[in-house]
């Protein structure tokens, strides 16, 4: 089993790598926004409730995001792994997935760190807000997402790599090439020399 955190600030392309490696690697993907916004469109209690910290640009509480993911790797027993995107993004976040998976007698192996600068971060988001209409992806709300992520969700990397686990990538350039960085990564795991 391979489980990889694919983590970054809100824009830097995990969603968007995330489609390509599952592909190649016949990873599962989980993503909580992805989650949260299903939940949203079918306006179930959970969503209806997401809803109001997504739109201000906060996180939502743990221990929904927790459940979510609980029941996501209860129902797929025979999955050959797990490509984790958005999640985990608070340090209690990360070590509820530590004991989830040691639970089914697993572990994280790497998160990989997708490093863009805040002006192009907020650039993407617009252009995303424009095309998308995104609740999320206006100027004010991206500005809280960026400021929740240095807070909260920055830490969670200084958590994984004091297990070794942090790889960082530059994630400016072309989807292609930040993707050919990240599958070597992989690789160079999978397949030790
Ligand atoms: P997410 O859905 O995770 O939102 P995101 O961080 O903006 O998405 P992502 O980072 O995947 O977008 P991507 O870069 O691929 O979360 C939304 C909200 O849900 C959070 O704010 C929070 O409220 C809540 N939430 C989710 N998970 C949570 C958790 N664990 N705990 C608490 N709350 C949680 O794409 C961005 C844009 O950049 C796209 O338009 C893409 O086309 C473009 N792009 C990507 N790569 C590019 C490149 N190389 N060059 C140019 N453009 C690129």
């Amino acid at each position: 089993m391979f489980n990889l955190i694919l983590f970054g600030p809100p824009g830097s392309g995990k969603g968007t790598q995330s489609s390509n490696l599952i592909n190649t690697f016949g990873l599962k993907h989980l993503s909580t926004g992805d989650l949260l916004r299903d939940e949203i469109s079918r306006e179930t209690r959970l969503g209806l409730e997401a809803k109001k910290f997504m739109d201000a640009g906060q996180l939502v509480p743990d221990a929904v995001v927790i459940g979510m993911i609980g029941s996501k790797l209860d129902e797929n027993p025979q999955a050959r792994g797990f490509i984790f995107d958005g999640f985990p993004r608070t340090t209690a976040q990360a070590e509820a997935l530590d004991n989830l998976l040691q639970l089914k007698g697993t572990n994280i192996h790497m998160l990989i760190s997708l490093e863009v600068p805040e002006e192009e971060l907020k650039q993407r988001l617009l252009l995303r807000g424009a095309v998308s209409g995104r609740s999320d992806d206006n100027e004010e709300v991206i500005a809280n997402r960026i400021v929740e992520y240095r807070a909260k969700t920055e830490p969670v990397s200084n958590y994984y790599e004091a297990q070794g686990k942090l790889e960082r990538i530059k994630g400016v350039g072309e989807v292609e090439e930040i993707f050919g960085a990240i599958k070597g990564k992989i690789e160079s795991f999978i397949l030790p020399q």
